[in-house]
Protein backbone atom coordinates (compact mmCIF):
# COMPACT_ATOMS: atom_id res chain seq x y z
CA UNK A 1 0.00 0.00 0.00
CA UNK A 2 1.10 3.47 -1.16
CA UNK A 3 1.99 5.34 1.85
CA UNK A 4 2.67 8.72 0.11
CA UNK A 5 3.43 11.95 0.89
CA UNK A 6 5.06 11.08 4.52
CA UNK A 7 8.35 12.82 4.05
CA UNK A 8 7.72 15.18 7.06
CA UNK A 9 10.96 16.33 8.63
CA UNK A 10 12.63 14.66 6.15
CA UNK A 11 13.46 16.78 3.14
CA UNK A 12 9.33 17.57 2.41
CA UNK A 13 7.60 20.38 2.00
CA UNK A 14 10.91 22.53 0.77
CA UNK A 15 9.59 22.68 -3.38
CA UNK A 16 10.53 20.69 -6.16
CA UNK A 17 13.73 19.79 -7.45
CA UNK A 18 15.54 17.71 -4.72
CA UNK A 19 19.13 16.62 -5.73
CA UNK A 20 18.73 12.70 -6.66
CA UNK A 21 21.56 13.01 -3.57
CA UNK A 22 19.08 14.40 -1.79
CA UNK A 23 16.40 11.82 -2.49
CA UNK A 24 18.82 8.62 -1.85
CA UNK A 25 19.69 10.26 1.92
CA UNK A 26 15.98 10.96 2.13
CA UNK A 27 15.24 7.22 1.63
CA UNK A 28 17.84 6.07 3.38
CA UNK A 29 17.20 7.70 6.48
CA UNK A 30 13.75 6.41 6.60
CA UNK A 31 15.27 3.10 6.61
CA UNK A 32 17.59 3.65 9.25
CA UNK A 33 14.06 4.84 11.25
CA UNK A 34 13.49 0.65 11.66
CA UNK A 35 16.70 -0.32 12.89
CA UNK A 36 16.39 -1.03 16.57
CA UNK A 37 18.73 -1.80 19.02
CA UNK A 38 20.17 -5.07 19.18
CA UNK A 39 19.84 -5.69 15.53
CA UNK A 40 21.38 -7.68 13.18
CA UNK A 41 21.38 -5.56 10.19
CA UNK A 42 22.69 -6.26 6.76
CA UNK A 43 24.83 -3.42 5.21
CA UNK A 44 24.19 -2.12 1.41
CA UNK A 45 26.43 -1.11 -1.03
CA UNK A 46 26.07 1.69 -3.24
CA UNK A 47 25.57 5.70 -3.11
CA UNK A 48 22.00 5.31 -1.73
CA UNK A 49 22.88 2.73 0.75
CA UNK A 50 25.82 5.14 2.00
CA UNK A 51 24.31 7.25 3.20
CA UNK A 52 22.23 4.61 5.51
CA UNK A 53 25.77 3.87 6.69
CA UNK A 54 26.80 6.97 7.73
CA UNK A 55 23.36 7.58 9.52
CA UNK A 56 23.39 4.10 11.25
CA UNK A 57 26.77 4.85 12.77
CA UNK A 58 25.72 8.60 13.81
CA UNK A 59 22.86 7.31 15.64
CA UNK A 60 25.43 4.41 17.64
CA UNK A 61 27.63 7.18 17.91
CA UNK A 62 25.51 9.03 19.51
CA UNK A 63 24.20 6.39 21.62
CA UNK A 64 20.39 6.49 20.11
CA UNK A 65 21.26 2.91 19.06
CA UNK A 66 22.82 0.69 20.67
CA UNK A 67 24.06 -3.12 20.56
CA UNK A 68 23.55 -3.39 16.68
CA UNK A 69 25.79 -5.66 13.99
CA UNK A 70 25.99 -4.72 10.86
CA UNK A 71 26.65 -7.82 7.64
CA UNK A 72 28.51 -5.69 5.20
CA UNK A 73 27.49 -7.06 1.55
CA UNK A 74 30.76 -5.76 0.25
CA UNK A 75 34.55 -5.26 0.98
CA UNK A 76 33.71 -1.53 0.30
CA UNK A 77 30.94 -1.38 2.58
CA UNK A 78 32.88 -3.27 5.27
CA UNK A 79 35.24 -0.41 5.09
CA UNK A 80 32.72 2.09 5.09
CA UNK A 81 30.84 0.80 8.00
CA UNK A 82 34.31 0.26 10.26
CA UNK A 83 34.84 3.64 9.61
CA UNK A 84 31.76 5.28 10.86
CA UNK A 85 31.45 3.18 14.07
CA UNK A 86 29.32 0.26 12.96
CA UNK A 87 30.42 -2.96 14.45
CA UNK A 88 30.52 -5.92 12.12
CA UNK A 89 30.12 -9.84 12.01
CA UNK A 90 28.85 -12.15 9.26
CA UNK A 91 26.75 -14.65 8.03
CA UNK A 92 28.59 -17.46 9.64
CA UNK A 93 28.13 -16.17 12.74
CA UNK A 94 24.79 -14.59 12.34
CA UNK A 95 22.66 -16.70 10.23
CA UNK A 96 19.93 -14.57 10.73
CA UNK A 97 19.79 -11.19 9.60
CA UNK A 98 16.98 -8.93 11.11
CA UNK A 99 16.97 -6.32 8.44
CA UNK A 100 19.02 -5.57 5.31
CA UNK A 101 18.71 -1.86 3.80
CA UNK A 102 20.73 -1.51 0.11
CA UNK A 103 19.94 0.32 -3.07
CA UNK A 104 18.73 -1.29 -6.61
CA UNK A 105 19.25 -0.44 -9.91
CA UNK A 106 16.24 -1.42 -10.86
CA UNK A 107 12.58 -1.69 -9.29
CA UNK A 108 9.41 -3.34 -10.95
CA UNK A 109 5.64 -3.22 -10.07
CA UNK A 110 5.99 -6.31 -8.03
CA UNK A 111 9.08 -4.77 -6.31
CA UNK A 112 11.86 -7.38 -8.23
CA UNK A 113 14.81 -5.55 -8.30
CA UNK A 114 17.90 -5.76 -10.52
CA UNK A 115 21.47 -5.17 -8.36
CA UNK A 116 24.87 -5.41 -8.96
CA UNK A 117 25.89 -2.37 -11.01
CA UNK A 118 28.37 -2.10 -8.22
CA UNK A 119 28.93 -5.42 -8.47
CA UNK A 120 27.94 -6.87 -5.20
CA UNK A 121 25.00 -8.97 -6.24
CA UNK A 122 26.79 -12.32 -5.14
CA UNK A 123 26.94 -11.37 -1.31
CA UNK A 124 23.94 -8.80 -1.08
CA UNK A 125 21.79 -11.85 -2.55
CA UNK A 126 23.13 -13.91 0.13
CA UNK A 127 22.66 -11.27 3.28
CA UNK A 128 19.47 -10.32 2.18
CA UNK A 129 17.70 -13.51 1.29
CA UNK A 130 18.65 -14.78 4.61
CA UNK A 131 16.78 -11.78 5.94
CA UNK A 132 13.70 -11.27 8.23
CA UNK A 133 12.87 -7.66 6.32
CA UNK A 134 14.78 -6.53 2.81
CA UNK A 135 14.44 -2.89 2.74
CA UNK A 136 15.13 -1.51 -0.46
CA UNK A 137 16.17 2.16 -0.80
CA UNK A 138 15.76 4.24 -3.87
CA UNK A 139 15.37 7.56 -6.05
CA UNK A 140 12.24 7.33 -8.26
CA UNK A 141 14.47 7.06 -11.16
CA UNK A 142 14.93 3.44 -10.38
CA UNK A 143 11.32 2.52 -10.49
CA UNK A 144 10.95 0.64 -14.04
CA UNK A 145 7.55 -1.32 -15.80
CA UNK A 146 9.68 -4.18 -16.41
CA UNK A 147 13.07 -5.75 -15.17
CA UNK A 148 15.83 -4.59 -17.66
CA UNK A 149 13.68 -2.18 -19.06
CA UNK A 150 16.41 0.79 -18.31
CA UNK A 151 20.01 1.25 -19.88
CA UNK A 152 21.67 -0.51 -17.19
CA UNK A 153 22.69 -4.35 -18.00
CA UNK A 154 21.47 -7.18 -15.64
CA UNK A 155 24.82 -8.87 -14.10
CA UNK A 156 25.59 -12.47 -13.97
CA UNK A 157 28.77 -13.18 -11.68
CA UNK A 158 30.62 -15.88 -13.14
CA UNK A 159 33.68 -17.96 -12.82
CA UNK A 160 36.97 -16.72 -14.75
CA UNK A 161 37.43 -20.28 -15.77
CA UNK A 162 36.33 -20.67 -19.72
CA UNK A 163 34.10 -17.13 -19.05
CA UNK A 164 33.84 -17.15 -23.33
CA UNK A 165 32.45 -20.44 -22.74
CA UNK A 166 29.77 -19.20 -20.82
CA UNK A 167 29.19 -16.11 -22.10
CA UNK A 168 28.00 -18.12 -24.92
CA UNK A 169 26.08 -20.27 -23.06
CA UNK A 170 24.16 -17.50 -22.21
CA UNK A 171 23.69 -15.66 -25.35
CA UNK A 172 22.06 -18.98 -26.67
CA UNK A 173 19.46 -19.67 -23.79
CA UNK A 174 18.79 -15.34 -24.06
CA UNK A 175 18.34 -15.64 -27.81
CA UNK A 176 15.06 -17.22 -26.80
CA UNK A 177 14.24 -14.06 -25.43
CA UNK A 178 12.41 -11.72 -27.75
CA UNK A 179 14.34 -8.05 -25.84
CA UNK A 180 17.61 -9.63 -25.45
CA UNK A 181 19.91 -7.47 -27.40
CA UNK A 182 23.48 -8.48 -25.94
CA UNK A 183 26.16 -9.90 -23.61
CA UNK A 184 29.28 -8.33 -22.85
CA UNK A 185 32.74 -8.98 -20.27
CA UNK A 186 32.48 -6.20 -17.45
CA UNK A 187 35.73 -4.73 -18.01
CA UNK A 188 37.70 -2.09 -15.73
CA UNK A 189 38.99 1.31 -16.28
CA UNK A 190 42.58 -0.71 -17.39
CA UNK A 191 40.30 -2.84 -19.81
CA UNK A 192 41.19 -6.11 -17.43
CA UNK A 193 38.25 -7.67 -16.34
CA UNK A 194 36.06 -5.89 -13.38
CA UNK A 195 36.63 -8.28 -10.93
CA UNK A 196 34.30 -9.13 -7.57
CA UNK A 197 35.26 -9.17 -4.28
CA UNK A 198 34.75 -13.02 -4.81
CA UNK A 199 37.29 -13.04 -7.66
CA UNK A 200 35.07 -13.42 -10.44
CA UNK A 201 33.62 -12.05 -13.51
CA UNK A 202 30.66 -10.01 -14.23
CA UNK A 203 28.95 -10.08 -17.47
CA UNK A 204 26.58 -7.85 -18.30
CA UNK A 205 23.00 -8.72 -20.47
CA UNK A 206 21.52 -6.22 -22.24
CA UNK A 207 17.64 -6.20 -23.16
CA UNK A 208 15.90 -3.40 -25.18
CA UNK A 209 12.26 -2.60 -23.27
CA UNK A 210 12.88 -5.02 -20.69
CA UNK A 211 12.66 -8.15 -19.69
CA UNK A 212 9.27 -10.50 -20.75
CA UNK A 213 7.90 -13.65 -19.73
CA UNK A 214 8.38 -15.44 -16.64
CA UNK A 215 11.00 -14.32 -14.74
CA UNK A 216 11.52 -17.21 -12.61
CA UNK A 217 12.08 -19.64 -15.73
CA UNK A 218 14.82 -17.13 -16.90
CA UNK A 219 16.47 -16.87 -13.32
CA UNK A 220 16.36 -20.94 -12.96
CA UNK A 221 17.71 -21.10 -16.71
CA UNK A 222 20.49 -18.70 -15.92
CA UNK A 223 21.67 -20.29 -12.80
CA UNK A 224 21.37 -24.06 -14.44
CA UNK A 225 24.68 -23.03 -16.40
CA UNK A 226 27.37 -24.41 -14.62
CA UNK A 227 29.55 -21.57 -15.16
CA UNK A 228 27.44 -19.29 -13.40
CA UNK A 229 27.67 -17.80 -10.07
CA UNK A 230 24.31 -15.82 -9.42
CA UNK A 231 22.98 -12.95 -11.39
CA UNK A 232 21.19 -9.63 -10.47
CA UNK A 233 17.44 -10.61 -10.96
CA UNK A 234 16.12 -10.25 -7.26
CA UNK A 235 12.54 -11.82 -7.57
CA UNK A 236 10.32 -11.97 -4.77
CA UNK A 237 13.45 -10.83 -1.90
CA UNK A 238 12.63 -7.63 -1.38
CA UNK A 239 9.87 -6.84 1.56
CA UNK A 240 9.18 -3.28 0.97
CA UNK A 241 10.93 -0.30 -1.13
CA UNK A 242 11.17 3.27 0.05
CA UNK A 243 10.85 5.59 -2.94
CA UNK A 244 11.68 9.08 -2.40
CA UNK A 245 10.49 11.27 -5.00
CA UNK A 246 12.01 14.79 -6.34
CA UNK A 247 9.26 17.32 -4.59
CA UNK A 248 10.45 15.53 -1.26
CA UNK A 249 7.46 13.10 -0.51
CA UNK A 250 8.29 9.24 0.30
CA UNK A 251 5.99 6.28 -0.96
CA UNK A 252 6.30 2.67 0.80
CA UNK A 253 5.71 -0.03 -1.18
CA UNK A 254 4.98 -3.67 0.21
C1 LIG B 1 24.09 -1.85 -4.88
O1 LIG B 1 24.27 -0.57 -5.32
C2 LIG B 1 23.82 -2.62 -6.09
O2 LIG B 1 23.20 -3.81 -6.01
C3 LIG B 1 23.13 -1.69 -6.99
O3 LIG B 1 23.64 -2.05 -8.21
C4 LIG B 1 23.67 -0.38 -6.57
C5 LIG B 1 22.76 0.78 -6.50
O4 LIG B 1 23.62 1.85 -6.34
P1 LIG B 1 23.23 3.33 -6.13
O5 LIG B 1 22.51 3.39 -4.84
O6 LIG B 1 24.57 4.00 -6.10
O7 LIG B 1 22.42 3.71 -7.32
O8 LIG B 1 23.09 -1.96 -3.95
Amino acid sequence: HPDAGAGAGDGAGRGTGLSQEEQKRIAAHRAVEQVESGMVVGLGTGSTAAHALDRLGELLRRGALRDVVGIPTSLKTAAHAAAVGIPLSDLDSHPRVDLSIDGADEVDPSLNLVKGRGGSLLREKMIEAASDRFVVIVDDSKLVPRLGASALAVPVEVVPFCHNYTLTQLKTLLNQQPHFSGAKLRTAADGSPFLTDNSNYIIDLYFEDGITGDLNAISDGILRLTGVVEHGMFLGIATEVIVANKDGSVVVLN
